[in-house]
């Protein structure tokens, strides 16, 4: 249910340039909740906020648990700008590289990039994005940047729910921290990303931070078959680079592809 902003809430975005901001103690998905207030209408930057999350989406219908009062879940709409449509694979890494770096500035950490969508630190996922998109025919309106971060140890999901190992915020820092103040740094972070979004310095940027480069890989789904290789780097156009030993360097498309150490 959609609720008056808590305090603590209002006064850590309070330097944002934020549109509007809708709060829920409980809703299905925050990116639901965008997808259809932007084809409402919402403007550039207007914020959802949810502290529970009953149907809360991943990529390709897969789940992703928020528990009440232990984790961030919010979505930004984003209306598009001149070069965005061709920018669409960029959003993912602009969430990402905005949480990585609110995580490093906040509390020290050096997380890492894990190709397309998930922040990790020390090799386990902290932080998972889903970006959407509302289009009126081939006109796109709005971007949704959908992100979760665990915050407490209750925020993770039990492990046979996993397909990847997990962590939170807190087990990474070692002591409790304030999460309206993270989400506060992860929007202000993002904001001048976006203006540097596609530019060498953001690429730059993504590259050095990229998870399991130089290291073997298996990458599976939207595939004939798995590839397994070693992870190069990304491509200008955020396509993944894999070094297979029979078919030299292989291009993987952003789309519902899992990619795991072997
Ligand atoms: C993601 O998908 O990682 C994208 C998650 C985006 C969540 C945000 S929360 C706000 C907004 N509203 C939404 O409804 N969604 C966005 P994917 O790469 O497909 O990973 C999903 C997988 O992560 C699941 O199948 C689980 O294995 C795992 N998982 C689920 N909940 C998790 C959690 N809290 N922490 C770590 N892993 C989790």
């Amino acid at each position: 249910m959609q609720m008056k902003i808590p305090d603590p809430v209002l006064n850590a975005l309070s330097a944002l340039p934020l549109a509007e901001v809708h709060f829920f103690d409980s809703i299905d998905s925050t990116n639901t909740h965008c997808l259809n207030w932007a084809s409402e209408g919402a403007g550039d930057l207007s914020l959802a906020i949810a502290d529970h999350q009953s149907a809360g989406r991943g990529r390709a219908d897969r789940k992703w648990v928020t528990n009440p009062g232990t984790a961030l879940a919010f979505s930004l709409i984003l209306r598009p700008r001149e070069s965005d449509p061709s920018h669409l694979s960029f959003f993912s890494p602009l969430g990402a590289l905005a949480i990585r770096a609110a995580l490093e500035r906040l509390y020290d950490l050096a997380p890492e990039i894990k190709w397309p969508n998930d922040v990790l630190i020390t090799r386990k996922k902290l932080s998972g994005i889903l970006v959407e998109n509302v289009w009126e025919g081939p006109i796109l309106k709005a971007i949704v940047i959908g992100i979760g971060i665990n915050i407490t140890r209750a925020a993770l999901p039990p492990e046979a729910q996993l397909l990847f190992p997990a962590t939170c915020v807190e087990s990474e820092v070692g002591r409790p921290v304030a999460r309206w103040e993270l989400l506060a740094e992860v929007l202000a972070q993002m904001m001048p990303l976006r203006d540097r979004m596609g530019s060498h310095e953001f690429f730059e940027e993504w590259s050095s931070h990229l998870a399991f480069k130089g290291e073997r890989v298996c990458i599976s789904g939207n595939l004939r078959s798995d590839l397994t290789g070693r992870l190069v780097g990304i491509d200008p156009d955020g396509d993944l680079l894999i070094e297979t030993e029979d078919a030299g360097c292989e291009k993987v498309k952003v789309g519902d592809v899992r990619l795991r150490a072997v």
